[in-house]
């Protein structure tokens, strides 16, 4: 599949590294600033750990969307990620993802070199759409219920699993009447669900295959591991890992995290017994790009 300059392989699960380029972002964030400054550097550094631990994409993001979080300002957002995608271009061969909502972001970030638009609202923003279009990237679709300041206050559905397919069902459809010609698809751990909502949508993951499209999972570190596991942020990878497993087996393609040594080995795993048995996987069926 192709984002932008660079080309890769979706049939074997890849991981995608996390680059949460925010002051008060859950896990990892905090980390990348001092006295409230970006430090470029240390972003540098930490994007060449994740490559060399053998991520071939990373997602880049400026805005919070941890539960109750406030909108931060576009200009804002700009100011963080647009630098910081400009360093990454020039020294890492790997795809660059960048995760906003901005229909302003989606165009800079085009121009310094982004190769994947990961948008958590579906390019459901005013004029991300035909921004995203307009780039000619591919984008990920990811289902979200409410927005991050309330979706964890009152999530519910009567099928989470056929809910995410029809919501991502229909943005895929305006997405290619939109001019998009690359897509993605992603249940969004974590957004508008319950524990038990998550849990059901990573058991029953496969059926998001109907959707014909490359599956990625963001479980990293999230609540959901912490509730399994009874461990705060940082102690939460194997726990990761194992989750991500599971969401390869039923076909996940991409798999966001923090952890990136881990999940490679544990992608290579899944990989090479999947591989071995003949029991059709990759199943066929899926596209490329629209
Ligand atoms: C604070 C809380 C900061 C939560 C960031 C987060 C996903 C995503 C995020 C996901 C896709 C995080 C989340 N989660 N994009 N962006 N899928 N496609 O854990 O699950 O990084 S933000």
């Amino acid at each position: 599949m192709q984002f932008g300059s660079r080309t890769l392989d979706v049939t074997t699960p890849q991981v995608m590294g996390i680059l949460n380029i925010t002051p008060d972002s859950f896990s990892d964030g905090g980390e990348l600033f001092s006295a409230g400054q970006l430090q470029l550097q240390a972003v540098i550094d930490r994007a060449s750990a994740m490559v060399n631990a053998g991520a071939t994409m990373l997602d880049i993001g400026g805005e919070s969307t941890r539960p109750g979080a406030v909108p931060v300002s576009s200009q804002q957002e700009l100011d963080r990620v647009l630098p910081v995608l400009s360093a990454l271009a020039s020294r890492f061969d790997v795809v660059l993802s960048v995760d906003t909502s901005s229909a302003l972001l989606i165009t800079e970030a085009a121009s310094v070199g982004a190769g994947l638009i990961n948008d958590v609202r579906a390019l459901t923003g005013p004029g991300a759409l035909a921004a995203a279009a307009a780039t000619g990237l591919p984008v990920c679709l990811m289902h979200m219920q409410g927005s991050p300041a309330t979706m964890q206050q009152q999530p519910g559905y009567r099928d989470v699993v056929q809910e995410v397919i029809r919501f991502l069902q229909a943005r895929v459809d305006v997405c290619i009447r939109g001019g998009v010609t690359g897509l993605l698809v992603d249940p969004g751990f974590g957004f508008g669900k319950t524990l038990q909502h998550n849990l059901v949508l990573l058991a029953r993951l496969q059926e998001l295959q109907v959707l014909e499209l490359p599956i990625l999972v963001g479980m990293s570190r999230k609540r959901m591991l912490g509730d399994i596991a009874g461990k705060p942020e940082k102690a939460r990878e194997a726990a990761g890992i194992a989750a991500a497993v599971l969401a390869m087996q039923n076909g996940a393609r991409i798999v966001r995290t923090h952890d990136v040594a881990g999940m490679v080995d544990a992608a290579r795993v899944c990989q090479a017994v999947n591989s071995a048995a003949q029991r059709n996987w990759p199943p066929d069926g899926w596209k490329e790009s629209t």
